[in-house]
Order: structure tokens, then sequence, then C-alpha cells
């Protein structure tokens, strides 16, 4: 898909980044009210996680990050401060593409590293969320001026096509995000990566591993009840964009391990009966006390498996890096065959 908005200078000071926008004209609120009726219209009920990113969410996100019991993000950018140097000498100079950046605050060490080596990095961030693009040129601006910054505003899948453009490329995909996706949603990531590299191009993957269960479920339970806020956020929203109608205090944050399906299951338990409207639709839900709306999974990985999995797909791994405990690990993929 082509870019549909040129790319526009985001008032930095002339320093060279840019934001641009890959994006469908749809109505944003109709497609929440629409993904929100066929979830409570499902044998499972259930409201794509996506949902929970508004402004409030995004920043309950990154409050979640830095909860002591969160250990995903601290873990993940302590093996990416060891093993920079490594990343950027296999891969030389490559455009830098990472995908849901967020507030790039991780990123940032791997420029660092490029850098280091020489190497002045040409950065593509790409996320849903303009004000985290903005957010992120800012710290990275402050941070690491010598590096060249494009923000982005797309899905992924908008933004696959950019990365053949781009090549000689690294895709970058950090913070055990795929394990959001669920075994449908992955593989046909998967396909699109291995479909949108070019042979020789890197794929730099965070993912969470299996571990145990006790560990597993603190980190989405943590004390502060940042989580909870997380979770219960959704209903707050469709309140404030749909005017559902909810009794958000009758919404209680369930966290919990399958060790079956190696994953975290997150939900939100209605403590009393609600009526649930879709106001833009103009439909309506009963929910009974004790039923439970699935928002999330967080799927745990073994590396064993997984690099099989994503050599199906022609992606190779060329390096596991991992922390000393065994919790996290960065995969350096590249994508396989012949130019
Ligand atoms: C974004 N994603 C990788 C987080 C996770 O760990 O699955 C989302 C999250 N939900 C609750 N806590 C963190």
């Amino acid at each position: 898909m082509p870019l549909q908005a040129a790319a526009a200078s985001t008032g930095n000071g002339g320093r060279g980044a840019t934001m641009a926008v890959i994006q469908e004209a749809d109505d944003p609120v109709l497609d929440f009210a629409q993904a929100v009726a066929e979830g409570l219209a499902g044998q499972q009920m259930s409201v794509p996680c996506r949902y929970l990113y508004d402004a409030r969410g995004s920043a309950l996100f990154e409050a979640i990050c830095a909860q002591p019991e969160y250990y995903l993000t601290r873990t993940e950018e302590s093996i990416l401060r060891r093993h920079v140097a490594t990343i950027a000498e296999t891969t030389g100079p490559v455009r830098l593409v990472e995908l849901g950046s967020g507030t790039s605050v991780k990123t940032q060490h791997l420029l660092r590293g490029y850098l280091e080596q020489g190497v002045a990095p040409r950065y593509v961030s790409v996320d849903v969320s303009v004000a985290a693009l903005a957010l992120a040129e800012q710290r990275l601006a402050a941070a690491l001026p010598q590096v060249q910054m494009t923000g982005v505003e797309a899905t992924y899948e908008q933004a696959f096509p950019m990365l053949r453009e781009l090549s000689p490329v690294m895709a970058i995909f950090l913070g055990s995000t795929i394990g959001n996706f669920d075994a449908a949603a992955a593989a046909a990531f998967w396909q699109q990566t291995a479909d949108h590299l070019r042979p020789g191009d890197y794929f730099l993957l965070g993912v969470d591993l299996v571990k145990d269960a006790g560990l597993l479920e603190a980190a989405y339970n943590d004390a502060a009840g940042v989580t909870a806020a997380f979770t219960c956020n959704l209903f707050a929203r469709m309140n404030r964009e749909l005017d559902a109608g909810i009794d958000v205090r009758a919404v209680e944050h369930v966290a919990t391990y399958s060790a079956a399906a190696s994953q975290i299951e997150i939900a939100a338990r209605f403590l009393r009966r609600q009526t649930v409207h879709i106001a833009p639709l103009g439909t309506r839900y009963e929910i009974a006390a004790g039923e439970e709306i699935r928002t999330e999974v967080s799927r745990k990985f073994r590396v064993a498996e997984l690099t099989p999995f994503l050599a199906s797909f022609g992606l190779e791994t060329l390096n596991v890096f991992t922390d000393d405990r065994g919790w996290f690990a960065l995969l350096l993929l590249q994508r396989a065959g012949h130019a």
C-alpha cells in the first residue's frame, strides 16, 4: 500500500525526522463498536487486545513495564544492551524498521550500539499511535540526535510492503508482542514477514519464555494494580466512546497461566449483571454475574519449538541471545533464499 499522506515535518527544528501516515479512510469509533459487538456475540466473549491501547491504555502499559513484577521489559533491555555489538556487526549497515515501536525506549540501546560500530543508523518506527511516535521522536532527538528517524503511523499489515522498499533492512519486533497474537494470527504475521523481506534481510524478535507459573502470574497481577487498571480501562473506553453504560467497579481483572496452552489468559470478570450498550450500532448485550470477557492472551515460547516454526517460513535463526535466568530471548533471524 502506498503512503497515502506524504511525509511531513514534525517540527523538530529541521533535524530531518519525518512523520508519515499510512491509513485506510475509516471510522475508528465504528470499528471499535463493530469489534466489541462481534466479540460479545461469540461463544467465548472477547474483545481484540489492540483496543486496550488508547491514550490512557498506552500510558498504563508504560507504567506496567516499570512494575517490579513485570520482568519482561527490563530483561529484554539487558539482553539488548549486552548483545547489541554482535547484532550490529552481523547485520552491518541496514535500515532499522521497528514494528509497534511505542515510545522506542528499548530501541535506543540498539541504535547506540550501531553508532558505536561507526554506523549512523536510519530508523523507521511504525506504530498506530501518533502520540507514541511523537514522544519517541522527542526522546530520540534528545538522546541520540545523530539518528535519522522516520515515524510511520500504520498497522503492521499496512507497513509490511515498506520492508521490501527499504531493503537492506532489519525489522524489529520487541517486547514479546508476538505473544499477543493467537496461533492463526501469528502464522499470518510470519507469512507476511517472509513475503515482504528480501533474502538476506534480518528480523530481530523478542520473546518471553515459558517459566514458573508463579512468576508469570505475578507479572500480570502486579501488587500496585496497574495491570488491573489496564484491563478495566478497556471498559471505561467503551463507556467513553460507545456510551456503553458499564459499571467499571463491577469489572475484575483475572490473569491466569495455562500451562497446557503456554499462555497467560487475561479476562474481565463481571461481579454483577450488566447491560452493555453499543450506542453507534444501537445494540445491547446482557452479561451475567460471574461471566468473563477475554481481553488478551500472552503466549510464552520455547526456543526449541520456535526456531523450526520460524524456519518453516524461511526465517533462519542466526543467534539466540538470552539472560542469565533464561527468562526472555532475543532471536536474530535472517530471511533465507537467493536475492
Ligand atoms: C504488549 N504485550 C507484550 C504485553 C504482554 O506482556 O503480553 C501486554 C500486557 N498485558 C498486560 N500486561 C502486559
